[in-house]
């Protein structure tokens, strides 16, 4: 059991300093104050009997690896991924390999709830019970309810956990209170938007079925780290002869492995598609039976596309002509052809355009028709179909409340805004770290100093956001608690069994919820759901997709897949989700009705003051998005954060490889280190995102630059819109 170590009461939660004391082997001091000898027997339970559980990764990873624990006497001996599970072939990945003891038996890790002692920000706390938290924060929902009303609260929670039940906690709380509704639209909405304005819905082929593709697109996604469990199915089909394209404005890892990376400036894909179509259709490339037969608008669309010549495309996506069609020929003649696409591409103003016009490509070629032909995107709608969501139905009066809207790109915005009414006066975040994935990070950070904002944040870790709470709860992990995980794009189901009891007075969110409104003196049954009877009532469904897999099923495998059918050609014979059952060319329910490839515009003045194009992306192996970077082990493995910029520009700035640069712009400034390997085309610059502020040069990272743009469609963020300069640092 760990030893509890007499030490002032408030102390300086400060990352800066974990990291140089974990560099220095952790030596019984961290959050919390554990000295920590044995880590897995923190919080062990008393049993002496060896157990086998089975659980999920709990991550916004399109993987959704099903993992297996062995505890014996409550001890954690064993942590792999599932060997039985033919998707995730007993491998995690580097950033989950050690999730044992890198997160839940991690030193660092929030075990007590902590009440703000000093400025905000400043990370100084002191350890409160429950009790006295969960009343104070009452006390404050009650008063700032009554004064201004319950949007006057805005709830703040993402993909920080995937589950089920983890990852919806408090919704319907939030609801009851009739606080402010809060758009999570900041991944994956803008790509949906721009396929379902195509075929009605995103779900295409199924991950193991691109083996039998033979011409492999993989249109902005970086399949080698963000997607590392498609790869070796990727493997099989090269073997068997598939010839792999990355489209990419910067050589990532996967592009590096390509047959051929195809480098467009960034937002510029709607313009190469509309080309590709224009080239398809003039050399009478389409598949004409399936055009008639299954899709509508044509005519519309060819008339359109005559404006993308080869040359104008070229002269917007900087691709030379003959590569625009070469590409476009050989994309058209090769059967089976798959595009796979994901969301890093929809972080532009033009992002969801782009998706749309590429939805397009499989129905004009007739790619559909073949197995391991079309589009691999989602799989969601899947669960949403078969899985039994009614536990989570609520009164009509609760249900059906008008409330306002905040979109959690524009979070900076809708914490500063003056005249907003009412204005935003509580923020309750968890499965989020905003003051590091949400654009415009200094607005975010303005809004969050803000001494009349009331901020509770429910966290594994003190983030960068939780520095600014006025109440900080432990959350549980996924080792601790029950859960069901779905998955955004494979067709496993996992069941998450608790492996151990909370740790420390950690609780799983939905708790927090339970015992919140507990102490408000609520009374509604759908305020105090049991983790485990969601994951039951949910799998208490005769959908012919989840035949034979019930909760007891799941609780002898772990992990089931949906029975889809085996050949899955979704698409074979139209059966689009539209209301014609068509693939809608010419859309007049979507504004446009066609998609156009649109410019970003830019004052002259901020031409000359920002003229290079940057992208912050997920190019980190080792975090997922601001997840993990905080872990000396991985950042050590990840390394610094690094400029990418042409060796053309760095000449123009006199920068020299390894060189210290500022990033900047009229939102904030990023410092790091050039690195000149020609990554991307003169006129971009690249820079990893995910890195916490508080560990980069005077505490900014990459979203201190961006823009809080919405995109074309589906409300999401055009983070990648964004215009800097540098500096070289003397
Ligand atoms: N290791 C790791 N894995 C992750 C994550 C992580 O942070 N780290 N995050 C997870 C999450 S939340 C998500 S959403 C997925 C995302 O997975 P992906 O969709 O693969 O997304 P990203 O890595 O954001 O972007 C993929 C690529 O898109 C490129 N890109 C940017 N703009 C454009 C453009 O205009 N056109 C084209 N063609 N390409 C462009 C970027 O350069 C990048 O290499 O990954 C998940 N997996
Ligand atoms: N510049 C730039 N910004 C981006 C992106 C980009 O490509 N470039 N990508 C965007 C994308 S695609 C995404 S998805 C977002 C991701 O943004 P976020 O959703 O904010 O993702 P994370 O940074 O992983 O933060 C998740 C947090 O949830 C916590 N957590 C995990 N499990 C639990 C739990 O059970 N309970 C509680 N209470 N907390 C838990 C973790 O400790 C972590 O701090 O970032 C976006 N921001
Ligand atoms: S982060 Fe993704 S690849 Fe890694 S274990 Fe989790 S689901 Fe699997
Ligand atoms: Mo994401």
């Amino acid at each position: 059991m760990p030893k509890k170590v007499d030490t002032p009461s408030i102390q300086k939660y400060n990352r800066r300093h974990f990291v140089q004391i974990s560099a220095q082997g952790l030596v019984g001091v961290g959050i919390g104050s554990f000295a920590v000898s044995n880590l897995s027997l923190i919080g062990c339970a008393t049993e002496n009997a060896s157990k086998k559980v089975f659980g999920a990764c709990h991550h916004d990873c399109p993987d959704t690896c099903s993992w297996e624990i062995e505890t014996q006497s409550g001890q954690v001996v064993s942590f792999k991924g599932s060997p039985s599970n033919p998707y995730t072939a007993g491998k995690l990945c580097n950033k989950m390999d050690h999730f044992d003891s890198e997160v839940v038996f991690s030193p660092h890790r929030l075990l007590k709830p902590l009440k703000r002692v000093g400025a905000k920000g400043q990370a100084e706390f002191k350890e409160v019970s429950w009790e006295e938290a969960i009343s104070d924060v009452a006390k404050r929902i009650n008063t700032i309810t009554s004064e201004k009303g319950g949007e006057a609260i805005l709830p703040f929670s993402y993909g920080g956990n995937e589950g089920m039940v983890q990852g919806k906690a408090g919704r319907s709380f939030f609801k009851h209170i009739g606080a402010s509704n809060l758009e999570r639209t900041i991944c994956g909405d803008a790509a949906v938007a721009g396929i379902e304005a195509v075929n009605g819905q995103s779900t295409g082929i199924m991950p193991e079925d691109i083996v039998h593709s033979r011409y492999i697109v993989l249109w902005g996604t970086n399949t080698l780290y963000s997607n590392q469990h498609l790869w070796p199915y990727i493997e099989k089909a090269r073997a068997a002869g598939a010839k792999l394209v990355v489209i990419d404005p910067f050589v990532s890892a996967t592009a590096e492995t390509a047959d051929v990376h195809i480098q467009p400036f960034p937002g510029t894909d709607t313009a190469l598609a509309l080309g590709m179509i224009n080239i398809i259709l003039s050399e009478g490339l389409q598949d004409q039976e399936y055009i008639d037969n299954y899709t509508s608008g044509f005519e519309e669309l060819k008339t359109h596309v005559q404006k993308y010549t080869p040359q104008y495309v070229s002269e917007i996506t900087g691709l030379e002509i003959t590569a625009i069609e070469a590409f476009a020929r050989e994309y058209a003649t090769s059967k089976p052809a798959l595009i796979r696409i994901l969301i890093g591409m929809e972080h532009q103003s033009n992002g969801s355009s782009a998706f749309r016009t590429i939805g397009m490509l499989p129905a004009l070629t007739g790619a559909w028709k073949d197995l391991g032909g079309g589009l691999m995107h989602m799989a969601y709608e899947l669960f949403g179909q078969s899985l039994n969501y009614s536990i989570f139905d609520l009164p009509e009066e609760v249900s059906g409340k008008k409330v306002r809207s905040i979109n959690m790109v524009e979070l900076g915005k809708a914490l500063t805004d003056k005249e907003m009414a009412p204005s935003v006066d509580a923020l309750f975040v968890y499965n989020a770290n905003p003051a590091v994935t949400i654009p415009n990070q200094n607005l975010v950070l303005a809004g969050l100093k803000r001494e009349d904002l009331f901020t509770v944040v429910i966290e594994h870790f003190m983030t960068d956001t939780a520095m600014y709470a006025d109440y900080v709860f432990p959350a549980t992990t996924p080792f601790e608690n029950w859960d069901l995980f779905t998955s955004w794009a494979t067709p496993y189901i996992n069941i998450n069994q608790p492996a151990i009891p909370p740790l420390g007075a950690a609780k799983p969110n939905t708790e927090f919820f339970r015992l919140l409104a507990r102490e408000m003196g609520f009374t509604e049954d759908y305020l105090y759901l049991e983790d485990k009877s969601i994951v039951q009532s949910m799998l208490n469904s005769d959908h012919p997709y989840l035949e034979g897999i019930t909760f007891d099923s799941l609780e002898k495998s772990g992990w089931a897949r949906l029975k889809v059918p085996n050949e899955w050609r979704p698409h074979a014979a139209g059966n689009f989700n539209t209301p014609s059952k068509k693939c809608l060319l010419y859309n007049p329910d979507v504004q446009p009705a066609l998609p156009d490839y649109i410019a970003v515009t830019q004052s002259e003045t901020d031409k000359k003051s920002y003229p290079l194009r940057l992208l912050s992306i997920k190019s980190t192996r080792y975090f997922l998005n601001s997840s993990h970077a905080n872990i000396t082990t991985l950042r050590d493995l990840e390394g610094q954060p690094m400029l990418d910029i042409h060796e053309l520009d760095a000449k123009n700035y006199g920068i020299a490889d390894g060189d210290e640069v500022k990033v900047f712009n009229q939102r904030g400034e990023v410092f790091l280190k050039a690195r000149i390997k020609n990554k991307v085309k003169k006129g971009v610059v690249c820079m990893p995102q995910g890195y916490w502020n508080s560990l980069m040069p005077k505490s900014s990272s990459a979203n201190a630059l961006t823009h809080d743009l919405l995109t074309d469609m589906g409300g999401g963020a055009a983070i990648q819109d964004t215009m800097v300069n540098v500096m070289k640092l003397a």
